[in-house]
């Protein structure tokens, strides 16, 4: 074992410990790592690096059981990737609901606000595969588990609140679309290629959801920095039957923050698990993630009260016409202890759930109910999956299913059906008397009809709302990421078909999006003209969502924002101490960046120790940018390269930059002129500030620097599509 993984071990809680059900449960099939090496038959093996030959240049013997069972079990290892959400982290926690939710279900795990329910959350993209790059522009799935003590509960959502499709009959041609192409495998991981936006021309009703992945939604900052969804309509229950109709929404402690497209796509290179790092370091470093469940609850009877469907996954219900009440929070405080065991082998399905939620009859979620155990038979090799210790519920689960792949439960007994008098005697008899799942007695009085509904007609409204909702630096991201996807398309006539869908949504969009994609002015008219187009449009009951935006979200914190202090030999120490230590104590964290590793001499002869290199760790790792004082320093990191690219790129994404003194010459080339007033989230400390004589003073920069940061990303900032970083 290394130090660290010594030290993980040694806090994380064992069965013993106080911990929760699950990781008593989980801990029963650990294993630490062993200094004896065994065959999985427990015979002890005398030699691990060769194997039995005839002479020792002869050839391999085929006795040699050892190796064969070590190639055989190697040659197995792997198992096929998830369909979609293929590449994943996730991480165990718990969730604890703040009051009693008994007025609107009687599911056990929202009633008591003392019970900790532990929970298991996978994240993923959904287009790329197990190895693709995190920072892709995707969806992000936001999946949680609830061990509860009626079984398993999962909400397999999305970072997204709507979805492309209105029927689960359209998912796998969808998908087909977006993955790479079938004859090249070409892109991976994107969907700025032909085939998606084919489809998605050719298909209305996915402008909606496009507008939210075009979004800086499309590339979140952080797993821990993003919103989670539902999508679709479901069901309370309480216990007298009545049902309200319900939304889910998992609200970020840490607001909700995207990164620029330049970084997301440099970041996929620099460090393709940027989300999965991120995520990981929180938590061992105590920074657990918190998130707030939210319910949007409308009761039975107001089913029609909307101009929109309930039943339509493309649709959401804008917070201003029914608020999001918060219920309970969600924190992820342990990762896992392998990576296959657990975050590969987890299986979700949103037909997983307990008595107090119900399904609604959205069409894309009736679908899903069938798709997700059906893919695991094939994903996880049989129909026995719920035994895997990921899966096992925590509380007790019996019925008469029986044997299969890798069955592990003994069932004892004769008996393997029901009803009987055999197993235990007397007659046992599962009848609906006795409590259970109950679903929702709906009334239904269907003709049997292969139809969308008229109801699900509108497919532009609620796009417009999304579009309306932004702040303008977040339309102009929005242009932006329809231009790039569409420039990528060989075939003219998708772009074209796509920005005559887009003149419903807004016309001026579609014509800034049209304008460098070498093709004619949008036509709303041939889209309306095309087969497939619905615009009848409901009543505009929201104008504009503020919700619906990113920008300004959060507590104002800077917690966990990584902070790059930049050095070379001749830096002013001194300048950087108070800053340094404002910076840390609001909570962020600090990393010095320097041009090799070891140490660097400050102005005074002051080591300063550095943690990575401008060319390891470049820019797009962080959050904000320290230059500090100090001539010679300041001369030296002139002469890198590496240097001056962190300050104009860290400048380029709208990031919060500080510069002390002599430092501000790093913005040269930027047409900063350091006399005049600095640019938004640029905070310039002045000379007489570098030699730290006042206290006082250091203190303000430090505090203004800490608000430049916990703005996240200055958007607003001018020009900076004129910087070459
Ligand atoms: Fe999924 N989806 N999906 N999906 N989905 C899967 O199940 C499917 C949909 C979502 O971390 C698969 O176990 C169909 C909406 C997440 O393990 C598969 C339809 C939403 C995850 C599947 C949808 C999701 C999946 C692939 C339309 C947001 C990853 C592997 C009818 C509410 C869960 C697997 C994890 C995974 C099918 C639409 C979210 C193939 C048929 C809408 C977060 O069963």
């Amino acid at each position: 074992m290394t130090p660290r993984n010594k030290a993980a071990a040694g806090r994380r809680p064992k069965a013993a410990d106080g911990a929760s059900p699950k990781q008593a449960q989980l801990a029963l099939y650990a294993e630490d790592a062993s200094t004896q090496l065994t065959t999985n038959q427990g015979l002890q093996i005398p030699d691990n690096h060769n194997s039995l030959k005839a002479g020792v240049r002869g050839p391999t013997l085929l006795e040699d059981f050892i190796l064969r069972e070590k190639i055989t079990h190697f040659d197995h290892e792997r198992i096929p990737e998830r369909a979609v959400h293929a590449r994943g982290s996730a991480a165990h926690g718990y969730f604890q609901v703040y009051k009693s939710m008994s007025q609107f279900t009687c599911a056990d795990f929202l009633q008591d606000p003392t019970v900790k329910t532990p929970v298991f959350v996978r994240f993923s993209t959904v287009a790329g595969s197990r190895g693709s790059a995190d920072t892709v522009r995707d969806a992000r799935g936001f999946a949680v588990k609830f061990y509860t003590r009626e079984g398993n509960y999962d909400l397999v959502g999305n970072n997204i609140p709507v979805f492309f499709i209105q029927d689960a009959m359209k998912f796998p041609d969808l998908i087909h679309a977006v993955k790479p192409e079938p004859h090249h495998e070409m892109p991976q991981a994107a969907s700025a290629h032909d085939t998606f936006w084919d489809f998605a021309s050719l298909m209305p009703e996915t402008t909606h959801m496009l507008m939210w992945a075009m979004s800086d939604r499309g590339i979140p900052r952080s797993l821990r920095m993003m919103e989670g969804f539902g999508v679709h309509t479901f069901r309370f229950v309480n216990s007298r039957g009545e049902s309200h109709f319900v939304k889910f929404h998992w609200k970020p402690k840490l607001g909700v923050h995207g990164l620029a497209w330049d970084e997301a796509q440099k970041i996929a290179g620099k460090d393709p698990d940027f989300h999965r790092r991120d995520l990981w370091e929180a938590i061992e470093a105590g920074d657990f993630p918190e998130w707030e469940l939210g319910v949007q609850m409308i009761p039975q009877d107001k089913e029609h009260a909307y101009g929109f469907d309930l039943l339509d996954p493309t649709k959401l219900i804008p917070e201003e016409l029914v608020p999001v009440q918060k219920i309970g929070k969600l924190v992820l405080d342990r990762n896992p202890d392998n990576f296959f065991a657990e975050t590969e082998q987890v299986a979700f399905h949103p037909g997983h759930v307990v008595p107090g939620i119900d399904f609604s009859n959205d069409p894309l979620l009736q679908g899903r109910l069938f798709s997700y155990t059906d893919t695991q038979i094939s994903r996880l090799g049989g129909a026995n999956f719920h035994e895997l210790p990921i899966n096992k519920a925590v509380c007790p689960f019996h019925n008469f299913q029986r044997d299969g792949m890798h069955r592990q439960t003994i069932s004892r007994g004769q008996v393997a059906y029901e009803p009987n008098t055999l197993g235990n005697g007397t007659e046992y008899r599962v009848d609906g008397a006795s409590g259970g799942f109950q679903s929702y007695p709906e009334d239904l009085s269907p003709p049997k009809v292969r139809r969308r509904s008229p109801s699900f007609d509108d497919h532009f409204t609620q796009a417009r709302l999304f579009y309306n909702s932004q702040s303008a630096p977040e339309k102009e991201h929005i242009i932006a990421a329809f231009r790039f996807e569409l420039s990528k398309l060989e075939v003219p006539a998708i772009r074209q078909r796509m920005v005559d869908n887009l003149a419903h949504v807004d016309e001026k969009l579609a014509r800034r999006v049209a304008e460098p994609l070498g093709i004619g002015a949008p036509d709303a008219k041939a889209a309306a003209g095309r087969p497939g187009f619905r615009d009848h449009r409901m009543a505009v009951e929201v104008e504009e969502s503020p919700a619906l935006r990113m920008v300004d979200s959060g507590d104002g914190s800077v917690k966990t924002r990584k902070v790059a202090i930049l050095v070379a030999d001749g830096v002013d120490s001194a300048s950087l101490k108070p800053i340094r230590e404002a910076i840390e104590a609001a909570g962020a964290q600090c990393k010095v960046v320097g041009p090799r590793l070891g140490a660097v001499a400050s102005a005074s002869k002051r080591q300063i120790e550095v943690d990575v290199t401008f060319n390891n760790t470049p820019s797009v790792m962080f959050d904000a940018v320290l230059v500090p004082a100090g001539k010679d320093g300041v001369e030296a990191m002139l002469q890198m390269g590496d240097a001056v690219h962190f300050v104009h790129e860290a400048f380029k994404h709208c990031k919060a930059i500080c510069v002390v003194g002599e430092g501000v010459q790093l913005l040269k080339g930027l047409g900063i002129d350091p006399e005049s007033s600095p640019p938004v989230g640029v905070v310039m400390a002045p000379t007489p500030v570098t030699n730290m004589g006042d206290a006082t003073a250091a203190q303000q920069i430090a505090q203004q620097f800490v608000g430049a940061i916990a703005k996240h990303r200055h958007w607003e900032r001018p020009n900076v599509d004129a910087v070459a970083a």
